[in-house]
């Protein structure tokens, strides 16, 4: 199921086809609630948007020709299972294929904040960002920051695929100890371990050009309990 909120409405609507909605700009984009689903044959980590299935993407953005097809990014699918967050990053093209070479970056964020719908560099809680840079070779490492923080390397379960899409694979319990330790110091009422404010943004310089997406902003998912 999947819900908004008209602007000014006090309630949440519910609705049918968000994707259309969306499409459609019927929606305010950075205002609506979607209930994370668990896929009946669970999400495999091989890049490909396939076991996804019957969930709808909830983040959009629009294509722009002036980008290149693995720049721009279009969809954003969530799911879960008992255990892990999935997140399936769609470009108009596939992820970007080619080894990085020395000065290159290519940089993915995900922004989750539980306590205020602020989720962006300067407010999220918790920001992942999965990293690849070249040092002597290819390298993809994970890093956590929050409230504007640079980022900084981490050792985790997290993993990633890509071929079609870009498929993330983030530990629930890990989530909620970020979050909760967050919460703990800043919002002592802490989080319900329901909810979460989620945004997904690229960033990348890739031939000595910089290339920046960011979309949803402050979208709500539910049913993480
Ligand atoms: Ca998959
Ligand atoms: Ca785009």
């Amino acid at each position: 199921m999947t819900r908004f909120k008209e602007s000014g409405a006090a309630g949440w609507t519910d609705i049918n086809d968000l994707e259309d909605l969306l499409r459609h700009d019927m929606l305010p984009t950075n205002d609506y609630k979607f209930s994370v689903s668990s896929p009946v044959g669970g999400i495999s980590m091989t890049g490909n948007a396939s076991d996804f299935g019957s969930i709808k993407p909830v983040l959009f953005d629009e294509e722009d020709s002036e980008k290149p097809e693995w720049a721009d990014l279009t969809e954003t699918y969530v799911a879960r299972d008992a255990n892990n967050l999935y997140l399936g990053i769609k470009f108009k093209g596939g992820p970007y294929s080619t080894t990085l070479v020395s000065g290159e970056y290519l940089s993915y964020y995900i922004y989750f904040n539980a306590a205020q719908q602020d989720c962006d560099w300067y407010n999220a809680p918790v920001v992942l960002e999965l990293h690849g840079y070249y040092n002597g070779g290819e390298t993809w490492e994970w890093r956590r920051g929050s409230r504007g923080s640079d980022p900084t390397p981490f050792t985790t379960t997290c993993t990633f695929a890509k071929a079609d899409i870009m498929e993330i694979r983030i530990p629930l319990s890990e989530l909620r100890g970020w979050i909760n330790a967050y919460q703990l110091a800043d919002f002592p009422s802490g989080w319900d371990n329901k909810e979460l404010f989620l945004r997904v943004s690229f960033s990348s310089n890739i031939s000595n050009e910089q290339q920046h997406e960011s979309i949803g902003g402050e979208c709500l998912a539910s049913g993480l309990d």
